[in-house]
């Protein structure tokens, strides 16, 4: 299992200029021919005449150089690298292959679901379907004929532009695709299937009409208009908001049942996981429409980040993600409430990337060694990621980091390119040294800044002090002090701010910094971080008066919720610190009213609300201790929304009452955050656990008018007690059997539940008729929900968790390689549980370790973990 390292880059031997690919689609047997023109690579100094391609395991059934026949022993071809030697300058090598998509349960190259065929080939599936120089710094163009039979098969889709389609006899068919643009493999994509689609024109910013296209299984045709509605907002978006026009006259989406990510951006035919495109009111929640929103424009926005301009080798990987994850995150801001939008993003960062920053995974945004690549499509990479590009967003300004992004692709359009490419565009379109900032992209680790302030009524000078300390990890023994921008504010006793805007941004170089404020009254509170201006943890001298007035009156709302959030964690840590000296739980009536404050607000907006008073997960709850006692958290947290359920129950009522009347299909603003509080509130008062508060959760569930109540009362009455819990699961599963998506929600919401019978209850589950482990949505509902997200379970004292989950791995693994080394990852964290679990978690890695046949991607997890 070798590492690849970034210092070993070297440049292509070989370059590629057209790739003509045939497909000719059968049951069981799908022949593929590729003709390639290939030349040495004339930016080369010493050039090789060795021919070395990637290939995957596959027969080559024959091989032609510039037309001549070459016998098998003219080339080598041992299932991972094909290789000619000496070759001319400039040649034409056509190769036939044979492959069997059916069998390919990887879900990588050419694979079949539910009758459908289709390709992924990020990050090195391409390889699995001709041998090929799979390295995103090949770039080509492509044409593509597939053939297939006229009834299996009527849709046929590639890249770009289809330029001819005939009938076959046999009642076969072919259509062939162009693709005008250069592009590297990993953005090749076929699909072949029996599919409905919707289309819908659009006319481009400078009058250029094009089609949008969305396929999906007949069944489901009527489930897209809320994709096709997003597309349209994302192609409209990109134009007004990056000045970015659409590039091809046609656009398509095909959405697929069986997919190892949640969508891919291939050029002009992206191929969604079915559950970021198909909704309607009865079967997606909100959150599901709001992903399928991110999701699309995401997809969308690569056409230009990422494919327009690509990759020079995947350690660049962020160039494309963190930036496309910031496009997607400014996309939904600027057309739902950007506070909330911002919330939901720091709550992900917070709860994944920042425990992944500091385990066995922990890795620069820009890795500098990895043993898979799919290993690497991780929370730093995209979410870290897509903060360093919005702290650059900061520095700049929105005016000028336009004019750098149009330096991007006036400089790099139509190239493969790195991190320094787009820090130089930035750092000329901002006048601005980027030197130390480019830290943040080869350091890796979460810093810790600390806050301190000193008031001198005398003079009243506040000065306020931040010190950043990174911990050493395995990539720097020592770190280095990164360039962090603060926004802050200073709040005044009246509530009022006190800085004006310009003097908001402070720019920390050194390990600590002082900024002294004039002239400021006395009792006036400094807010900082403001809209989390920074990915760092951030530690205050704040007290809980003072936090419960910054959560009250802030002027950044953002700071608002995070006050709520500090105050939860800290009373979370009290209770966790009585509940293991075996002392009586109390709970400080400073939060109880805070938050009495906060709920009874009737001019609040309600979304903001639903966020800013759901205590954090046990997950999240987990990162603020050392030594994490699963069960203590998870008491603790229940304790305290007992409490304030016992202790504001007319409050709660009233806030199911008033907030029950939203139109059940509407999307607006006010009705989700209507429907998200009212739920909060109903999940509030069933922790009660009386039969009076059980007999409204169950009516709700009853009474539910869409998916996202449905869903709220289901997972709610799945933590109340077995008796309700089995027949609020027969309900869902005669209504939902049908859909599989919906079904997915079936097996989440059983997989999390913290009724004491929850692990018998998802063994019997997987051997349910309707349980697959070679379906990844269905694994991740179950097995990868039981194991992330049921930690009081997951974690069982006798180890039955960790070896159920162990034996689910091995199985997996089997199957399908990615998805097996995603669930690995539960036992990253080993090192953080008390001895006994500690022992425990660290046998499952061994036993992994030691296992026979273990794929690279779950080897190169184990290996890190136990190292
Ligand atoms: N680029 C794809 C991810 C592919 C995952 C490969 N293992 C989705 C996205 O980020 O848009
Ligand atoms: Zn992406």
């Amino acid at each position: 299992h070798a590492s690849v390292l970034l210092k070993d880059y070297t440049p292509p031997d070989f370059l590629v200029d057209r790739v003509t690919l045939v497909f000719d689609i059968r049951p069981e047997e799908t022949r593929v021919t590729s003709t390639l023109t290939l030349f040495k690579n004339p930016d080369k100094s010493n050039k090789s005449s060795v021919l070395k391609m990637d290939m995957g395991d596959f027969e080559i059934q024959s091989v032609t150089l510039d037309g001549q026949n070459l016998s098998s022993n003219a080339f080598q071809a041992d299932g991972k690298q094909f290789i000619v030697p000496d070759m001319p300058d400039r040649f034409t090598l056509e190769t036939r292959t044979l492959l069997c998509p059916e069998k390919n349960t990887r879900l990588e190259g050419l694979y079949r679901s539910r009758g459908i065929y289709c390709t992924q080939c990020e990050a090195e599936g391409f390889r699995n379907i001709t041998p090929f120089p799979d390295r995103p710094d090949v770039m080509a163009r492509y044409t593509c004929t597939i053939i297939a039979d006229k009834t299996a098969c009527p849709v046929l889709l590639s890249n770009g532009n289809p330029v001819k389609a005939g009938d076959l006899p046999d009642n076969r068919h072919f259509v062939t695709w162009e693709d005008p643009f250069k592009k590297p493999c990993y953005l090749f994509a076929l699909v072949a299937g029996n599919l409905s689609w919707i289309e819908s024109p659009f006319v481009t910013r400078s009058g250029k009409h094009i089609t949008l296209k969305i396929f999906a299984e007949p069944e489901n045709i009527d489930k897209c208009h809320h994709a096709m509605a997003c597309l349209k907002q994302a192609v409209k978006w990109d134009e007004e908001r990056f000045n970015l026009e659409y590039d091809l006259d046609l656009y398509q989406i095909v959405a697929i049942n069986d997919f190892n990510a949640g969508a891919m951006e291939n050029k002009g035919l992206n191929i969604f996981n079915a559950k970021y495109v198909l909704a309607d009111p009865a079967t997606a929640t909100d959150d599901d429409f709001m992903n399928i929103q991110r999701v699309i424009g995401h997809e969308y926005f690569h056409n230009w980040t990422g494919n327009r301009v690509t990759l020079k080798n995947w350690f660049q990987l962020s160039l494309k993600e963190g930036l496309t994850v910031f496009r997607d995150q400014e996309f939904t801001s600027d057309l739902n409430s950007r506070s909330v939008e911002r919330i939901s993003n720091v709550k992900t960062l917070r709860a994944l990337q920042f425990p992944e920053d500091s385990g066995p995974m922990a890795h620069p945004v820009r890795p500098d060694a990895y043993i898979k690549m799919d290993n690497f499509y991780t929370m730093t990479v995209y979410e870290k990621g897509a903060e360093l590009i919005r702290m650059i967003h900061q520095f700049l300004g929105e005016t000028l980091f336009q004019q750098g992004m149009a330096l991007y692709f006036k400089q790099f359009d139509g190239m493969a390119v790195t991190v320094e490419d787009f820090l130089s565009v930035m750092a000329q379109a901002g006048h601005m040294d980027m030197t130390q900032f480019k830290r943040w992209y080869t350091q890796s680790g979460t810093p810790t800044v600390t806050v301190t302030r000193s008031y001198d009524p005398d003079t009243r000078i506040l000065s306020v002090t931040f010190a950043q300390h990174t911990p050493f990890d395995r990539n720097q023994s020592e770190k280095q002090p990164l360039h962090i921008p603060i926004r802050m504010g200073l709040i005044d006793p009246e509530g009022k701010d006190i800085i004006p805007e310009q003097k908001s941004l402070i720019q920390m170089r050194d390990d600590t910094h002082t900024v002294a404020f004039q002239n400021v009254p006395s009792g006036t509170l400094p807010s900082v971080f403001r809209q989390f201006s920074a990915p760092v943890k951030i530690s205050t001298d704040l007290s809980d008066e003072e936090l419960a007035f910054l959560m009250a009156r802030d002027t950044d709302d953002f700071n608002r919720w995070d006050a709520a959030q500090t105050l939860f964690n800290k009373e979370i840590q009290t209770l966790v610190s009585a509940i293991a000296r075996h002392r009586p739980l109390t709970v400080s009536q400073n939060l109880v009213q805070a938050f009495e404050t906060a709920l009874s607000d009737q001019s609040a907006d309600r979304a903001f609300l639903a966020k800013a008073l759901a205590i954090p997960q046990e997950m999240e709850l987990a990162n603020l201790f050392d030594c994490i006692d699963v069960d203590a958290i998870h008491a603790a947290r229940q304790h305290l929304k007992t409490h304030l359920a016992a202790t504001l129950t007319p409050l709660f009522l009233n806030t199911i009452d008033q907030c029950g009347h939203s139109d059940p299909e509407s999307l607006s603003i006010q009705d989700i955050g209507n429907r998200g509080l009212r739920n909060l509130a109903i999940s509030y008062m069933a922790s009660l656990g009386t039969a009076s508060v059980h007999d409204i959760v169950w009516k709700a569930f009853l009474a539910a008018e869409n998916m996202t109540d449905e869903f709220a009362c289901f997972k709610i009455l799945c933590t109340t007690t077995p008796e309700l819990k089995r027949k609020s699961a027969a309900r869902f599963y005669d209504k939902w059997s049908h859909d599989p998506l919906v079904m997915d929600k079936w097996f989440y919401v059983q997989a999390v539940s913290p009724l004491a019978d929850t692990l018998p209850c998802v063994k019997d589950l997987v051997t349910h008729p309707d349980f697959t482990l070679t379906n990844p949505n269905r694994v991740r509902a179950l097995i990868y929900g039981f194991a992330m997200n049921n930690p009081v379970h997951f974690h069982e004292k006798t180890g039955n968790g960790y070896e159920f989950i162990t034996d689910k791995i091995l199985e997996l693994d089997t199957i399908n390689h990615q998805i097996a080394a995603r669930l690995t990852g539960c036992f990253n964290h080993w090192k953080k549980y008390d001895s006994h679990r500690r022992v425990l978690m660290k046998q499952s890695l061994e036993i992994l370790a030691a296992s026979p046949n273990l794929s690279t991607n779950v080897y190169e997890i184990v290996s890190r973990a136990l190292a």
